[in-house]
């Protein structure tokens, strides 16, 4: 076990031998990354002091209204990471389309797919929200990068991870050797090893869904969620709901302490049929980060990972956290 407290620089570079990826580039990437997050904490922090809460009156491919910190968030990533030098392209929750690396300006290898503010509906009531991110590596040889190149099952990822921007700024992330995580010094800057090898508890004791939809589940939904409420499941007792409507937050609290979050397919919106949230840049990296600590991740029939996606915004529905409890869940909507 690694002593808590190193630099997350150090701890790629003593991981450096073991992981291939951890290559001048994938460490360049990264620490770009890390750098974006730390100006975002920084807007996040102060956001109750300057005018950068709000609306900024424009909406996104989501449908969504964009706030102006989800927007300011969005510009930093995009910037710093196509001067990183290290990738081909992005694809961003805010923007419709992929996102190139200009020709006049450096490229690599890397993929990045990422949610630049994830939970920005809570940003005006001092809610923690997050960065959320994935990278792959490209694997075609065209010239130029195409919708295809991004359309691959989440087992191709080569890293996934989240910022989690709450009483203290976290990165957890994983490049396929277990999960870590690291809290931001702000009095150095750093982020330090503070959560080494993290792994969620088999059995959780926590349910998050948001029950106000539960009109618009049909019956296999509502028996898992019911699974949950009642003492007479596997634990004997009932679970506890814990939902704050903050898809990292509300993660990051079940891969510590054990449980299991769903956001079900709902008939509210018929053209959300799959449910609100995203394969490629929310479902997929967590997937990823879950199972790496021992959890699991479907879409209450297959594996997550597993999927094959066919279009880039593509929503799906999420049973996300302990093993057991997400066995549990697909078990009752695979019946
Ligand atoms: P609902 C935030 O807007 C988000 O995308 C996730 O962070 C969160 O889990 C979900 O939506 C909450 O959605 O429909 O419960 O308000």
């Amino acid at each position: 076990m690694e002593s808590t407290g190193i630099t997350v620089m150090e701890h790629l570079l003593i991981h450096q031998k073991e992981n291939p990826l951890a290559t001048g580039n994938f460490t360049r990437l990264l620490s770009e990354l890390i750098f974006s997050a730390k100006i975002i904490s920084r807007e996040v922090k102060k956001a109750g002091l300057v005018d950068i809460l709000g609306l900024t009156g424009k909406v996104n491919v989501q449908g969504e209204e964009v706030r102006k910190l989800d927007d300011y968030a969005n510009r930093i990533l995009i910037y710093r990471m196509q001067h990183a030098g290290v990738l081909c392209a992005m694809a961003s929750e805010e923007n419709a389309d992929i996102i190139e690396v200009p020709d006049n300006l450096p490229k690599g290898d890397y993929l990045l797919i990422f949610d630049p503010l994830d939970g920005s509906s809570n940003i005006d009531v001092n809610v923690n929200i997050g960065t959320i991110f994935s990278i792959r590596k490209r694997t075609s040889d065209r010239a130029f990068v195409t919708l295809e190149d991004f359309l691959q099952k989440g087992t191709t990822q080569v890293a996934a991870g989240y910022f989690l921007y709450g009483p203290s700024t976290m990165l957890i992330y994983t490049t396929g050797n277990g999960v870590d995580g690291f809290t931001l010094d702000p009095s150095v800057g750093e982020f330090l090893l503070s959560h080494p090898s993290i792994k969620i508890p088999e059995v959780g004791k926590v349910y998050s869904v948001n029950e106000s939809y539960r009109a618009y589940w049909d019956d296999k939904v509502k028996a898992v969620v019911d699974y949950f409420k009642s003492p007479e499941n596997e634990r004997g007792k009932p679970y506890t709901s814990r939902y704050i409507g903050s898809l990292v937050a509300d993660f990051h609290r079940n891969l510590l302490y054990g449980g299991i979050f769903m956001y079900p397919a709902d008939k509210k919106d018929p053209a959300k049929p799959h449910g609100k949230l995203r394969l490629l840049c929310e479902a997929a990296p967590l997937a990823f980060v879950v199972e790496q600590a021992g959890g699991a991740a479907t879409d209450g029939f297959q594996r997550i990972m597993d999927i094959k996606p066919e279009a880039l915004h593509q929503r799906v529905p999420l049973f996300i956290g302990s093993k057991r409890d997400v066995e549990k869940a697909t078990e009752i909507m695979s019946g």
